[in-house]
């Protein structure tokens, strides 16, 4: 891969990967992208940027064309919580988008193209206590209604164009460099900034809810490897389940009064409870292991540690 063009540079994970991209490919060969919000100084002042719309297929085109792109990661996507207060929008950037990065690839004949699935192609039919791999998809959410599309597309395009296209099923992500925007596990992160902020937190879904979580450097570790994997060697393309941690909300809490014995707790759960619900516990990620080799470095404490410890420097230097 020379030229990778990040689509959604500016979210929780494209932030993030970017920079990782750029450690592994340099600075210059990777382009950060986003369609309005400006990025990070760090992503801005290390490499090119640049602002278009992927809904805008001549835009994306242009951009491909003029940077010789050839690997397109395409990030940007309407999570589940926004994804339901505006459906026909999450539709629009979720599929409009992603078809264009499909068809731009095709056309240029890139070598590449990762487009990330989620945890939400599952819901009622689907086994709730490790969902496997091959199993019912119904999602009751539009952003899993696409994402579930989303995969059989990225597929078609594997099948009857050969176009390399690559994606896994990420659990909720927790991290402290940028905030997640959206969706239905965020309070899986938000809970550490308001317990070093205030020691306290509400949160939006009840204490006994347990997802597929995973923490950024896991997250980064299993997008990369899928990235570099062997194609050949790949039976599934873009729907790899991968597992890190299963937890509830009161294993979390109880996480986080290891080492801040004063925090405390409570709950007022809201309509993402549904969504959150309807999501496995956790997932089976043999095909992800066998087929690329992947496993997971962060247990829940180790994370807490990290979580509390980095976003406790932030706080000092009063950067949030
Ligand atoms: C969301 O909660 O919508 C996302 C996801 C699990 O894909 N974090």
């Amino acid at each position: 891969m020379k030229k990778i063009l990040i689509v959604g540079a500016v979210g929780q994970i494209g932030s993030e990967l970017t920079m990782e991209l750029r450690r592994i490919y340099g600075n210059d060969n990777v382009i950060a992208s986003t369609r309005k919000s400006p990025p990070s100084e760090t992503v801005a002042k290390s490499g090119p940027f640049e602002y278009f719309d992927v809904v805008n297929k001549q835009a994306l085109e242009t951009v491909c064309k003029k940077h010789n792109v050839d690997c397109i990661v395409n990030m940007a996507a309407i999570l589940s919580a926004v994804g339901e207060q505006n459906p026909m929008m999450a539709w629009d950037i979720n599929m409009n988008g992603l078809f264009n990065v499909l068809e731009v690839a095709r056309e240029m004949k890139m070598e590449q193209v990762l487009v990330p699935s989620s945890i939400a192609v599952f819901g009622p039919g689907t086994p709730l206590d490790c969902a496997p791999q091959e199993t019912v998809l119904k999602p009751s959410t539009m952003y899993g209604v696409t994402k579930v599309a989303g995969e059989l597309v990225a597929d078609y395009y594997v099948k009857k164009y050969g176009l390399d296209v690559r994606g896994l099923r990420y659990p909720g992500i927790i991290s402290n460099e940028t905030l997640p925007g959206g969706g239905t596990t965020d309070y899986a992160v938000a809970i550490y900034y308001d317990a070093v902020k205030y020691g306290k937190y509400t949160c939006f879904v009840k204490e006994d809810t347990r997802l597929p979580m995973m923490y950024m450097p896991d997250c980064l570790k299993a997008t990369v490897d899928l990235m570099q994997a062997d194609f050949s060697k790949l039976k599934h393309h873009s729907d790899f389940n991968v597992g890190a941690m299963s937890f509830s909300v009161k294993d979390l809490a109880d996480s986080i009064k290891k080492y801040m014995p004063g925090f405390t707790i409570d709950y007022k759960p809201d309509f993402r409870q549904a969504i959150a619900d309807s999501w496995p516990d956790a997932v089976d990620d043999k095909a992800a292991r066998e087929e690329w080799g992947w496993k997971p470095s962060f247990d829940l404490d180790m994370m807490t540690q990290d979580m509390l410890k980095v976003i406790g420097e932030k706080h000092k230097k009063g950067l949030i």
